[in-house]
């Protein structure tokens, strides 16, 4: 190992929870020191989530050293926190593998190990699939490994999402032993928003952990025999019941807390009461610090809730220099534009205010942001409720978060024909964080649904136009994708124009194949094109804008001009080349024989790897993109029955 690794004499003897077993309180605390520089150290070398995991990191060791996984299931929410569990659960020697193509998920996955019983990655489900699990072991499932407790550890940030209450309120009604812990380190990723918050702020207030002997009334049926080790801590911790009365305990749970997720007696003796005593649902409220441990993270504003690789001794981290402006950051200058030209307009996101730019829109117009939590449902809905009260809202929400929404969309925005605007970051395939996070739906699943105006920016420049465009669109839904990342470097508009809705444009006029892109391909499409062009074939390259409503003109010239048509769009099959597809259909071209392809997504999930990697797993970069221009002249196939 180089020497530069943390010493971690006591971790290195631990090959799965098992060997932690046979542990004192006092070396479960060498191994949670030495599982947090371990942490660090993985972490420098990867960058991915930190602030989290370091938050956990006792209670990990404190949770593996009580309950017998894998046959007890702990279900991390998110999951994101999820590095201190895998370093412990043999995965130590991929740990520095995390996030990379071919290496370890940066969340639970279940295909990469038993001790991952439920794969996450999007928040606020570990309660249902726990409650799940429950159910299933006191039914007679059995599924490998056997079932046991289920325990699951949810972030305060997490559980402000609505179907993290009604996780709640049905395990509270079934009644079924189910241990829920929840990681309280008062933050999201951002401050976390919401009278919840507050209310459970309101728990502890005012009173040092000290003084916290007290867990509420529900916890005094836990009370424990005299019991090995810890006992006296417990009892002193459950015993002056003060708290009474938490909603947790109005929805059917037991609750235990507050405790200190720092202190390892604390948190061995009330994990072993409720291993022993619990007979219904219990819910453990735990304070920690996110980043703890860790200096850098604790005083960044995020606590390090997400790092580049960086220096341990420092913090500092090595972020590549930027050539463009990113395309988070257009979206959210060109709004705040729109929106210094008209007070209508308000912003709205679900947790993630740097994550959508709409920080920077907060600083300018405080009053017109909406940060609503984790609560993509919520949000769209609100927004919807501001769009029929005469307002312009801006419903920024990533691609992959939007899906919680859907029905929202559906039923609350789209069948009311109202107009609220949607812009979906991270568009496409995102990268490290792997398929959960993919941006593959949003175009198939928007464009299916009456009378919405589905966008989608090829530049940075196109996507300053598209917020002027949304802005203008007053009568009906609308929505604009853009990719995660950096634009493409073009010579950036002063101020967005409103596009024609439906009309698309030729970025280059050539003959016989016509390659139609919708979105970020674009500059892969003229890649391409310069590459053919060195073999004499100069493809017809356009850039359609609008994959609803199409342009027909535009679609039915380039079919009538050209002996082949390609459509390429960053997204899973059934959304743009599908409705160009159908057009082309209806309309008879096929009979005609025009050469029809559509570069879509694989039917696959593809996992985590750079972006660039991804698009070429996907197919979809310059050089698949020749490829297919010259199998779709049959210059290919010419060419492999000359060889
Ligand atoms: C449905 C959904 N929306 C947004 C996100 C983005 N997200 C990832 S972690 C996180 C904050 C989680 O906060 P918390 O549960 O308190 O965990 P912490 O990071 O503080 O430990 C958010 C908003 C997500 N994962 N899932």
């Amino acid at each position: 190992m180089p020497s530069d690794r943390p010493h971690t004499p006591l971790l290195d003897c631990i090959t799965s929870p098992a060997d932690m077993k046979p542990l004192s309180n006092i070396e479960l605390k060498v191994l949670a020191s030495e599982l947090r520089a371990e942490t660090i150290s993985a972490v420098s070398e990867t960058g991915g989530h930190l602030g989290a995991g370091l938050g956990v990191v006792e209670l990990t060791v404190a949770l593996h050293a009580v309950f017998n996984t894998p046959k007890d299931r702990l279900i991390w929410d998110v999951s994101h926190q999820c590095y201190p569990h895998k370093v412990l659960t043999g995965r130590r020697d991929r740990i520095r593998t995390l996030r990379k193509g071919g290496g370890l998920s940066g969340f639970t996955k279940r295909s990469e190990s038993p001790y991952d019983p439920f794969g996450a990655a999007h928040s606020s489900t570990s309660i249902s699939a726990g409650l799940g699990f429950a159910v299933a072991r006191d039914l007679g499932g059995a599924p490998e490994h056997g079932l046991g407790d289920v325990v699951c550890v949810i972030g305060d940030g997490s559980i402000s999402a609505g179907m993290a209450y009604e996780g709640l309120n049905n395990a509270g009604h079934l009644k079924r032993r189910l241990i829920v812990i929840l990681n309280d380190n008062e933050m999201s990723i951002a401050p976390p928003v919401g009278a919840m918050s507050s209310y459970l702020s309101s728990l502890y207030a005012g009173a040092p952990f000290q003084e916290f002997k007290a867990a509420a009334k529900g916890a005094v049926s836990l009370l424990p025999q005299p019991f090995q080790e810890g006992a006296r801590r417990a009892r002193e911790l459950v015993k002056s019941v003060t708290v009474g009365g938490t909603l947790f305990e109005e929805l059917g749970f037991s609750y235990l807390g507050p405790i200190d997720g720092h202190d390892m007696d604390q948190l061995m003796a009330v994990l072993r009461t409720v291993k022993t005593r619990a007979d219904g649902p219990v819910l453990i409220h735990a304070i920690t610090k996110k980043g703890k441990g860790f200096a850098p993270a604790e005083a960044a504003a995020d606590k390090g809730h997400a790092t580049a690789k960086f220096d341990v001794a420092t913090g500092k981290q090595n972020k590549p220099p930027s050539n463009a402006p990113s395309y988070t950051k257009v979206f959210a200058q060109s709004l705040i534009k729109e929106a210094e030209d008209d007070p209508l307009i308000t912003a709205v996101t679900a947790a993630m205010p740097d994550g959508t730019g709409l920080n920077l829109f907060a600083e300018r117009f405080p009053d017109r942001t909406f940060d609503v939590g984790i609560a993509e449902q919520h949000g769209v809905t609100f927004c919807a409720g501001m769009a029929a009260g005469g307002l312009k809202p801006f419903c920024a929400i990533y691609s992959t978060f939007l899906q919680r929404g859907y029905d929202q969309v559906v039923h609350d925005v789209a069948l009311q024909r109202l107009p609220v605007r949607f812009a979906i970051d991270r568009a496409g395939l995102v990268g490290a964080d792997g398929a959960t996070h993919a941006g593959s739906f949003d175009i198939a699943y928007l464009t299916n649904l009456p009378d919405f105006v589905v966008m989608a920016a090829a530049d940075e420049a196109e996507l300053v136009h598209m917020v002027a465009t949304a802005a203008a669109i007053d009568d009906r839904p609308s929505a604009f994708r853009f990719p995660r990342g950096e634009g493409v470097g073009v010579d950036m508009p002063e101020r967005g124009i409103p596009l024609e809705i439906g009309r698309g444009r030729i970025v280059a006029e050539g003959d016989s194949v016509a390659i139609l892109s919708f979105g970020a391909r674009l500059s892969e499409c003229q890649k391409a094109a310069e590459a053919l062009a060195t073999k004499g074939i100069t493809p017809t390259i356009a850039d359609a804008r609008f994959a609803k409503p199409l342009d027909r003109d535009l679609i039915l010239n380039l079919a009538r001009d050209h002996s082949a048509l390609i459509t390429i769009e960053e997204g899973a099959v059934g959304g743009f080349g599908a409705h160009v597809a159908q057009l082309l259909a209806d309309e008879g071209v096929f009979d005609q024989g025009l050469k029809f392809r559509s570069m879509v997504f694989p039917d696959t999930f593809i996992d985590h790897d750079s972006p660039a990697e991804m698009y070429a797993i996907a197919g979809m970069n310059a050089p698949q993109i020749e490829a297919k221009v010259l199998e779709v002249m049959g210059v290919a196939s010419l060419a492999e029955r000359r060889a």
